[in-house]
């Protein structure tokens, strides 16, 4: 089994941690703690790049190698990256757990050396008719990020 890890901050106060899991059968088990946010729904992508060097901005656009529109995790249509929401409870915090057979931590496709990103609104799942619907979900501002390195 293959592991890795993202270590989120942000300048805002919110912060996580979110450890991936690659199983034999393909699958990658995210398992997720992220606490300082809002409550409600904040949208949550794999982005393409695993550069912070201007925060959470510089990581690029949704990750998407096979060049598809933004959607639900369960959409045919969608982005590789394209995780959907996290609900994050009154106090602030939320602990989640999500399976994905998208998001490999191995071979062309891996993520590892990508970035997690936390955003501050609810992803639209490509539903919304918004004009970003299609790209991003209209989830807002990214309030925090990590890149995904691999772990022993
Ligand atoms: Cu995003
Ligand atoms: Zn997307």
């Amino acid at each position: 089994m293959v592991k890795a890890v993202a270590v989120l901050n942000s300048n805002e106060g919110a912060c996580g941690t979110i450890y991936f899991a690659e199983e034999g059968d393909g699958s990658t088990t995210v398992t997720g703690s992220l606490s300082g946010l809002k409550s409600g729904l904040h949208g949550f992508h794999v982005h393409a790049l695993g550069d912070t060097t201007n925060g959470c901005m510089s990581t690029g656009p949704h990750f998407n190698p096979a060049g598809k529109e933004h959607g639900a995790p369960e959409d045919e249509n969608r982005h590789a990256g394209d995780l959907g929401n996290v609900i994050v409870g009154e106090d602030g915090t939320v602990n989640f757990k999500i399976v994905d057979k998208q998001i490999p931590l191995t071979g062309s496709n891996s993520i590892v050396g990508r970035a997690v990103v936390v955003h501050a609104d609810p992803d639209d799942l490509g539903k919304g008719g918004h004009e970003l619907s299609k790209s991003t979900g209209n989830a807002g501002g990214r309030v925090a990020c990590g890149v995904i390195g691999l772990q022993g």
